[in-house]
C-alpha cells in the first residue's frame, strides 16, 4: 500500500484551520489537522514544501516509522510548527489504519472505558455579574464543569478571556483580526486582589456540584502563584491552569508545597520533554496538551500512558481555534484513556463548521460523545473548503502599566 499524494487547506468559517488529506493507491483516505492558532500558514508551508514530498511512495500503515522517520529526520527537534505538522500527518494515517480496519480509533486503543467523556465551557463576564449570568446560561444547557473568568475592578483593560463590555458572555473568543496585536494591560495586584473573593461567591452561588476551573493564562510569579492557590483553597477547584509560565518545569514545586489546589498545564507544550519533569515530580494533576501541536495521536498517546503512571489525568486543549478533526483525535483518546481527566469543549456548532466538517461527534448534556464510524469520524468537504480563504489574525500582547512586555 502506498501514498499517492496529499493536499493542505488553510482556512475556515471564523477560523483558518490547517486540513490536511493524504490519498492513497488504494482509495482510501486520511484526515488530520495541523491548525496553529494564528500561526496557521507555517504548518501548512512545512507540511507543502517538505513532509509531503517525502511522504508519496511510503506505506500509510507504518504510523510509527513515519512519524520517526521525520521527527529523527528534522534533526532540529521538536517546536510547535514541526510537531503540529507532524501531529497532522499523524492524525491522517491513524484515520487510513482505522478505515482499513473498518473500526473507530478508539477500539485500536484498547476500545472505551466510559461512554461520554466530561467537558467544560467557558463562562465569562466583563464584571462578577455578567458572569454569573454566563455560568447559569451554562449550567442550563446541563454543562456540569465551567471555566470561569471575569473583568477585574480597576483593571486598565479588559484581560484574558474577557470582553471590554457587559453582554458578551458566551463563547467569547479572544482572537483579534489583522497581524498586529491588540495590547492589553495587566496588573498582578487588582487581579490577586479580587479573583479568589470572586471565586469563592461564585461556589456559594452554584453549590458544591459544580466543578469550577479557572485559567491564570500564565501570569503569575512562582511565589504569587502560590500565594493565589493557597487564597482559592477554599473554593474547592476542579483545576486551577496555567498559574505560571509553562516552561519552567520547576515552577510549581514552590506552589505545591503550599496548596493542594489541583493544576492542569500544559497546552504550549509540544513533546513529552517538556512536560515529563512536571509528571514524574507529580507537580501538575492534569495535562493539557493538544494532539494537533503535540505531534499527533502517536506522541500524545506516550504522553497520556507517562501520565497515568503518575496519578496525572488528561485535560486535552480545545480552544475556539481546535478544528473537528483534532477535537475528533482528542475525543477517541477521551474514549480510551484509563486516566481520562476532562476535556475543554467550546461548541461553535455553526452550520458552516459542520457543513466543512461533517461528522456524528456530538455533545449532549455536558458530556462528549464519540463517533462509531471508522477511523477518526469526521470528513471534509473540499467543496465547502473552497468558500474560505487565509485571513491573517493575531493573539492579543500584554503590557504591565508602565509598558514592560508580560506574559498573554
Ligand atoms: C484555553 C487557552 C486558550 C488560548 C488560545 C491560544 O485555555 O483554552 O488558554 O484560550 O489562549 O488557545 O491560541
Ligand atoms: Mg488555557
Amino acid at each position: 500500500m502506498k501514498i499517492t499524494d496529499a493536499k493542505v487547506f488553510v482556512g475556515g468559517p471564523a477560523k483558518n484551520y490547517v486540513t490536511l488529506k493524504i490519498m492513497t493507491d488504494q482509495g482510501v483516505y486520511g484526515l488530520g489537522d495541523a491548525t496553529l492558532n494564528n500561526r496557521e500558514t507555517l504548518p501548512a508551508a512545512y507540511l507543502r514544501d517538505y513532509l509531503i514530498p517525502n511522504l508519496i511512495g511510503m506505506d500509510p500503515r507504518n504510523s510509527e516509522d513515519i512519524w520517526q522517520f521525520f521527527y529523527r529526520g528534522a534533526y532540529f527537534r521538536r517546536g510547535p510548527i514541526a510537531m503540529a505538522a507532524y501531529g497532522a500527518i499523524d492524525m491522517a494515517l491513524w484515520d487510513i489504519k482505522g478505515k482499513l480496519a473498518g473500526m473507530p480509533l478508539y477500539q485500536l486503543f484498547g476500545g472505551k472505558s466510559r461512554d461520554g467523556a466530561l467537558v467544560y465551557a467557558h463562562a465569562t463576564g466583563a464584571d462578577l455579574e455578567d458572569l454569573m449570568d454566563s455560568i447559569a446560561y451554562y449550567v442550563e444547557q446541563g454543562y456540569k464543569a465551567v471555566r470561569v473568568q471575569c473583568g477585574i475592578p480597576g483593571m486598565p483593560t479588559a484581560s484574558y478571556a474577557v470582553p471590554e463590555e457587559k453582554g458578551h458572555t458566551r463563547n467569547y473568543i479572544t482572537d483579534y483580526t489583522g497581524i498586529r496585536p491588540k495590547v492589553e494591560i495587566w496588573d498582578t495586584d487588582r487581579y490577586r486582589r479580587y479573583m479568589p473573593e470572586a471565586l469563592a461567591r461564585i461556589r456559594e452561588r452554584f453549590g458544591p456540584d459544580l466543578k469550577i476551573l479557572h485559567d491564570v493564562h500564565h501570569r503569575l510569579t512562582p511565589r504569587e502563584a502560590a500565594e493565589f492557590a493557597k487564597a482559592v483553597e477554599p473554593v474547592g477547584l476542579f483545576w486551577l491552569e496555567d498559574p505560571t509560565p509553562a516552561e519552567d518545569q520547576d515552577a510549581l514545586r514552590l506552589l505545591r508545597q503550599h496548596s493542594t489546589v489541583p493544576v492542569a498545564i500544559g497546552e504550549v507544550f509540544n513533546s513529552i520533554w517538556d512536560c515529563n519533569k512536571l509528571i514524574e515530580n507529580e507537580l501538575i494533576d492534569f495535562i493539557r496538551v493538544a494532539v494537533t501541536y503535540a505531534g499527533g495521536i502517536t506522541h500524545v498517546k506516550r504522553i497520556v500512558d507517562l501520565a497515568g503512571l503518575h496519578h496525572v489525568r488528561t485535560g486535552f486543549h480545545g480552544a475556539p481555534s481546535h478544528s473537528p478533526l483534532g477535537m475528533a483525535a482528542q475525543a477517541h483518546l477521551n474514549a480510551w484513556a484509563p486516566n481520562f481527566g476532562i476535556q475543554e469543549y467550546l461548541v461553535l456548532g455553526t452550520p458552516e463548521c459542520d457543513a466543512l466538517f461533517p461528522s456524528e461527534h456530538n455533545m449532549r448534556n455536558g458530556m462528549m460523545y464519540v463517533s462509531d464510524a471508522p477511523g477518526l469520524g469526521v470528513d471534509f468537504d473540499e467543496g465547502e473548503a473552497g468558500r474560505y480563504e487565509y485571513k491573517p489574525a493575531s493573539h492579543p500582547v500584554v503590557r504591565l502599566e508602565d509598558g514592560t512586555m508580560w506574559n498573554y
